[in-house]
């Protein structure tokens, strides 16, 4: 198993300066927002190029993928199924006015602007790998803040066992929705365990800049132990609840797609191996890590679970 300090994570020799340089995107991010705002189908919002980064490489050395990679090949079914044909088909997703709620078993249910989420809960970079389950995985440089910070100012109840995310409904933007294969909207869910560790983020940017649409603008839920899909995009309600949401994977293909679906190379999905996975940019597969890499961080979640029986 790879061991992974946690100083890695957040080396504190360049926590200090780090702080300083994401001040500076804070403002960038918010000047960003007032661009989104006034794109429209005759004009388009500038395509952004890549901003500054802490590092180049994950903690284990691995090369960031690049900005284009990052925003021309993604998952996001409202849209298309087809990974190169997102970016396009989302270009003009309106992103403002946006607001979350958070509400369910909690004491202070939240109606927030996204401007407003953007000011209470300043962004820091994670660069973290996502593990898509088909297969395929990339070196991230996200920006966000951790999804426990949003969680301790609505208060959980006693009872709230389990966090449930959805996505933005609305076919008219979103001609994927119109698929009844699936049961729309995008619907996830995290244990409230899960939702509370560090390494979960709510994203609101990556290489420096606001999101764009095809990865999930303007606020989606990044997991890195565990497949991509359970790292939801452009969410409009998160409800802490009692009973374990049932995520649109797990209605359209329940034995292929569980609950927990952590990243596991031993546990095969039941049409393909995930002992390895192709990083995008590379050639030859490489050997698949238990949790994505992060099981000295997570693996305690799982103490006494099979998790063979909880894929
Ligand atoms: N709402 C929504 N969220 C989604 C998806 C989707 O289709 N719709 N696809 C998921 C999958 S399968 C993956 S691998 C990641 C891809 O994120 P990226 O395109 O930003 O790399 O988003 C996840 N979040
Ligand atoms: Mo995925």
């Amino acid at each position: 198993m790879h061991k992974i300090p946690s100083s890695d994570i957040t080396p504190e020799h360049i926590y200090r300066s780090r702080r300083r340089f994401l001040r500076g995107i804070g403002a960038l991010a918010l000047a960003g927002l007032g661009v989104a705002a006034c794109g429209d189908a005759a004009n388009p919002p500038p395509a952004l190029t890549p901003g500054p980064v802490s590092r180049q490489t994950d903690e284990l050395g691995d090369p960031l993928n690049t900005y284009e990679q990052i925003t021309t090949y993604n998952n996001f079914y409202e849209f298309t199924t087809q990974k190169e044909g997102v970016a396009q088909l989302a270009r003009n997703f309106r992103t403002s006015p946006w607001t979350v709620s958070i509400g369910g078993l909690v004491h202070k249910p939240q109606t927030i602007a996204i401007e407003d989420i953007l000011k209470r809960y300043p962004s820091e970079e994670r660069i973290y790998r996502l593990r898509c389950v088909e297969g395929w995985s990339m070196v991230i440089p996200w920006l966000g803040f951790p999804l426990r910070k949003l969680l301790a100012d609505v208060e959980p109840m006693a009872n709230a066992r389990y966090v449930r995310f959805e996505t933005l409904y609305d076919p008219e933007q979103m001609p994927g929705q119109r698929d009844r294969w699936y049961t729309w909207p995008y619907v996830e869910g995290l244990r409230l365990d899960e939702a509370m560790h560090d390494l979960t983020i709510l994203s609101t940017g990556l290489y420096g800049n606001l999101l764009l649409p095809q990865n999930g603008a303007p606020l989606r839920l990044v997991v890195p132990w565990k497949y991509g899909f359970k790292s939801i995009k452009s969410i409009v309600n998160i409800d802490l609840v009692a009973d374990q949401p049932t995520s649109l994977w797990m209605a359209a293909a329940p034995h292929e797609y569980g609950f927990y679906a952590n990243v596991n190379p031993t546990v095969p999905h039941p049409r393909w191996s995930q002992a390895t996975e192709r990083r995008i940019g590379e050639f030859e597969r490489r050997p698949t890590l238990l949790f994505n890499g992060y099981a000295d961080q997570v693996a305690h979640l799982y103490i006494g679970m099979d998790l063979r029986a909880n894929y």
